[in-house]
């Protein structure tokens, strides 16, 4: 009885998330509701979610054997043909869940590396995702081959399966560093390119992924730069010249943040996110009509940390006005308001209360607020070009 392995149907998919005292279930939820939208990005179906209350996760099978029997009944009975996990799993855990479930098992780094290899469109992008995934399967060998290093190894042996093993692993070192030879070859172009563009004010678009950056670059500088309703559309850094009123600046999209997104992916992704951390001014997109909103504001500022780019000054712009939703309270309803109560106008106000960085309310989309952006950003870049152009007399 051969394994059927269909290519063209889609492969199916179940999320499985933990919930704990640190993490409310409603949170868990919102985390497989983002998970389930990583899996349809990799082409897969997402079929069903399962949470399990847990505050110390198996150290064998990360969830525990009831569930674990339950998903088990539901992948047979569902056909499905992997187990997407929302937390990171060592290389044991992943083991001995695809040996209990008979499928397949990944962790939401997995997934996410494997959607940067498939989007990564350039020889520079793709180069950047290899280095991540070696360096992600470097030592994770150990843990994939220990079961075999002590079947197959005698005593006083050394067993094939640590041969391989250290086969393995010098190939894998020897392709790292291949690759990162390469990457600096580009590099260093790079450096060179943005030094040739002399001493132009640089703004940068920044956010967690699929908050419109794309979109917006598009409607500044009128490019056409890929944008969709996936995330990760972009991997590569697009700079583009725009000019507002008579100032003339250069604008970048880069690749969008995310919870969790792999630390080696970050590493790798460094030159890219150059763009970022060599910016004089960030636009700091935001997804209004998304329900984690602020916990999405939280990730980029802390991605921002992470590369060395939060001291800079930002501009925040909210996007998506024409999709913000709110819940209505009844009028005799004397709870205090929670924030899903809010109108768009009170949701502004309390956040203009609440902080000192500029902000700007837009629909990237439907074209609102796009000339109260520009003349913002026109005033923020104004600022920094008089001290660079000290007697250009374009603006006077
Ligand atoms: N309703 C609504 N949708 C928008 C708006 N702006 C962008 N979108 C949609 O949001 C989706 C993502 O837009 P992108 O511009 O690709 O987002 P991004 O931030 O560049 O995403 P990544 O490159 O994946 O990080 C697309 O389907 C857009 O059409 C907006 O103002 N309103
Ligand atoms: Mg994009």
């Amino acid at each position: 009885m051969g394994e059927y392995i269909n290519t063209l149907e889609p492969e199916k998919a179940v999320l499985i998330g933990v919930s704990s005292q640190d993490q409310p279930l409603s949170q868990v939820e919102d985390y497989l509701e983002e998970l389930a939208f990583l899996i349809e990005t990799a082409g897969a179906i997402p079929v069903k979610k399962f949470i399990q209350k847990l505050d110390t996760p198996n150290s064998r099978t990360y969830i525990g054997s009831g569930k674990l029997n339950e998903i088990k009944r539901f992948v047979k009975s569902h056909e499905v043909d992997i187990a997407v996990f929302d937390d990171e799993l060592s290389p044991s855990q992943i083991r001995n869940i695809e040996q209990e479930l008979e499928i397949r098992a990944l962790d939401r780094t997995n997934l996410i590396l494997d959607i940067f290899a498939h989007r990564a469109k350039t020889a520079y992008a793709k180069t950047q995702v290899e280095l991540a995934q070696y360096e992600y399967l470097l030592p994770r060998l150990t843990g994939m081959w220990t079961h075999l290093e002590r079947q197959r190894g005698g005593i006083g042996l050394r067993g094939p399966g640590e041969t391989e093993i250290e086969t393995d692993r010098r190939i894998i070192r020897t392709k790292i560093a291949n690759l990162k030879d390469q990457l600096e070859k580009i590099d260093k172009q790079m450096i060179t390119q943005r030094k040739n563009r002399g001493k132009m004010v640089r703004v940068a678009l920044v956010g967690y992924t699929n908050v419109g950056k794309s979109t917006l670059m598009n409607l500044l500088s009128k490019s056409e730069v890929f944008a969709e309703n996936k995330l990760f559309a972009t991997l590569d850094a697009t700079v583009r010249k725009v000019v507002i009123g008579n100032l003339p600046f250069l604008l970048s999209d880069t690749v969008g943040f995310i919870r969790k997104l792999p630390h080696h992916l970050v590493e790798s992704f460094k030159s890219t996110l150059d763009e970022v951390r060599e910016a004089d001014i960030l636009l700091h997109m935001v997804d209004i009509s998304h329900s984690g909103f602020e916990e999405q504001i939280g990730v980029v500022n802390q991605t921002l940390q992470e590369i060395q780019a939060a001291d800079k000054p930002v501009l925040v712009v909210f996007n998506k006005t024409d999709a913000y939703s709110y819940v209505k309270k009844d009028e005799d309803d004397l709870s205090p308001k929670l924030r899903e109560n809010l109108t768009l106008t009170e949701l502004e106000n309390s956040w203009m209360a609440k902080t000192n960085a500029p902000s700007i309310f837009i629909s990237a989309l439907k074209k609102l607020n796009i000339d109260e952006l520009k003349s913002l950003l026109y005033e923020k870049v104004r600022e920094i070009h008089v001290t660079r152009y000290p007697y250009d007399d374009f603006l006077y």
